[in-house]
């Protein structure tokens, strides 16, 4: 794609002009950088730790006014919903309004997460980003996931320090971000910026491209049309008619102190060409157990029937206490953590959620196999966690480690 459209940095600059005289407004003690992790489940406005944007617009790239009365809550889920009502008397002169949230505060190097579905349609913008804003003798410093509604099967990844982006690179999801919730992030630290995406790692920024962002930022969600400029990349929106809507599970920041200090890289996988373990047909590492092979065979060289897998090594759990570990198979499953068996389901079955829970204290890495099988038809294997810190999700890569 040639991206070389950098609306972003354009919206800010005008958002900049506008802070001019709201950011005592909108941005009421934002100076600070927060080094303290936060889970946003987002079952309603948070004011004490997110702000919702309302009442103005960004520059000429922007085709909506940011209004709060485009954030719907409902069922733990966050909407930010797009549409003309009103428009553009109460849009900020905008054809469109629609929502933007986002911390009150600034967050250093960590691990910046959500789970969301974008909007589809040509024209929109779903994102997930830090926001920095200009500091004394500095421009803006910013990371970035987008996905365009012109094909929410990719998603673009872009960064900007001291106001220099062009760092733009267009990731194939494979799947469509309209159609479910699914887990996006990045981690920043002074060396790389690492884009994971339902855990698995998609891309890094080393800074050979040009030097990554030092400034903390803001942690931001919005759903906005391109217009004017903007319409190079976005493509030219067009109004469907009814609204259209962007949906927010949860949010989430890790400080870098509580990252894995060794970043994990997946578990040790072997697969047999048989149910039973026998005729090992290949061992490799996978970044995180989330599969559907569907009707089809996990690898070329084996059949798409009656074959097992067994994934080993560590897991290494964020927080202390009790850890529920979901699976999601088809057929047989048995897992065990810290040499516990927690699941025991080893039958013939469509595609079903077992769980079992175990006792874990943060940072320390724990033994973990998980053992699969199929027989016929459907071969489905999906590993989750959840605790009551912890929202569940696919466990992500940087937690799991293949010895
Ligand atoms: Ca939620
Ligand atoms: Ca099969
Ligand atoms: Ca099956």
């Amino acid at each position: 794609m040639n991206n070389k459209v950098m609306p972003i940095r354009k919206r800010m600059t005008a958002l900049l002009a506008a802070a001019a005289m709201l950011a005592v407004l909108l941005l009421p003690n934002s100076s600070s950088a927060a080094d303290v992790a936060f889970f946003e489940p987002l079952n309603g406005t948070n004011p004490s730790m997110f702000y919702t944007s309302d009442g103005w617009a960004n520059g000429a790239d922007f085709g909506v006014g940011w209004k709060a009365a485009n954030q719907e809550f409902s069922n733990g889920i966050m909407a930010l919903r797009l549409d003309n009502a009103g428009c553009p008397a109460s849009c900020s002169g905008k054809n469109y309004a629609s929502g933007e949230y986002a911390t009150n505060v600034k967050y250093g190097y960590g691990r910046v997460e959500a789970r969301m579905k974008a909007a589809k349609g040509t024209g929109l913008v779903t994102s997930l980003f830090t926001y920095s804003g200009a500091a004394q003798g500095t421009s803006n410093d910013e990371i970035d996931i987008e996905i365009l509604g012109k094909d929410t099967t990719k998603l673009e990844t872009n960064y900007f320090t001291n106001g220099v982006g062009q760092h733009s690179t267009i990731i194939n999801l494979g799947f469509d971000a309209s159609l479910d919730f699914h887990d996006y992030a990045f981690e920043w630290s002074p060396t790389y910026i690492k884009w994971y995406v339902d855990g698995v790692l998609v891309h890094t920024e080393n800074g050979s491209r040009g030097a990554l962002p030092t400034s903390p930022g803001h942690i931001m969600v919005n759903l906005w049309s391109g217009a004017g400029p903007a319409e190079v990349w976005t493509g030219k929106f067009n109004y469907p008619g009814a609204p259209v809507r962007a949906y927010y599970d949860w949010i989430k920041f890790t400080p870098a102190s509580e990252l894995p200090a060794d970043n994990g890289t997946g578990l040790t996988a072997q697969y047999y060409d048989n149910m039973n373990f026998t005729s090992l047909m290949a061992t490799r590492v996978d970044a995180t157990v989330n599969f559907n092979w569907g009707y089809g065979a996990p690898l070329p060289s084996m059949g798409a029937d009656t074959f097992s897998v067994r994934w080993t090594g560590k897991v290494k759990p964020q927080y202390t206490g009790t850890y529920t570990f979901h699976t999601s198979t088809d057929d047989g499953v048995r897992l065990w953590v810290n040499n516990q068996l927690i699941i025991d389901k080893w039958v013939d079955q469509a595609e079903t959620e077992w769980s079992g829970s175990i006792y874990l204290t943060a940072g320390q890495k724990y033994d973990i196999k998980l053992e699969f099988y199929d027989n016929t038809e459907d071969a489905i294997a999906k590993l989750s966690w959840s605790s009551a810190s912890q929202p569940k999700q696919i466990i992500p890569q940087n937690r799991l480690y293949p010895n």
